[in-house]
């Protein structure tokens, strides 16, 4: 069986619908995970969805994805402009890496202009509302074909 896509979201994110939608929109992250499966399920795949707001939990989500993922999406949030942590972790992958932002955070505050994780991942994606998770699965599928084409 083929491995699943793992959907990381970090800090805050669990407020998604419910504070700053001028900024994230109004779609809850249960919705933003519906639209995940349902994207994967029509290209075959399967999806591992997750939220924390801790970096260890990340930072032991992105070790699990090391023998059991076959391509890691995900949004730190916050933790994009701070985490070596997650940097570090996400070295370990050998699967495809989409870096994936709701807003586009070199539109906003310099803070946000530095991310630890794009040296790492294979394509960024942001800017395109919640609406960029399930083109980031699409992206991803094309990604993982891309990295292993069918014999
Ligand atoms: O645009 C993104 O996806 C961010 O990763 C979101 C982070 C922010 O720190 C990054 O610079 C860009 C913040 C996530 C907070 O999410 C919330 C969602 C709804 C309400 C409040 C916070």
């Amino acid at each position: 069986m083929t491995k699943p896509i793992f959907v990381l979201n970090g800090p805050n994110l669990n407020l998604l619908g419910r504070r700053e939608p001028h900024i994230y929109g109004s779609t809850t992250l249960a919705e933003v995970e519906a639209s995940c499966h349902e994207r994967a399920r029509a290209l075959g795949r399967e999806v591992t969805f997750r939220q924390s707001n801790y970096e260890g939990q990340i930072v032991d989500w992105i070790h699990e994805a090391i023998d059991g993922a076959t391509g890691m999406i995900i949004n730190p949030g916050a933790l994009t402009h701070t985490s070596v942590a997650i940097l570090d972790a996400l070295k370990n992958l050998s699967c495809p890496i989409i870096e994936l932002h709701i807003s586009n955070p070199h539109q906003r505050e310099a803070f946000r202009h530095v991310s630890y994780v794009t040296p790492v991942a294979t394509a960024t994606m942001c800017g395109l509302g919640v609406g960029g998770y399930p083109l980031a699965i699409e992206a991803m599928d094309m990604l993982v074909r891309k990295a292993r084409p069918k014999a």
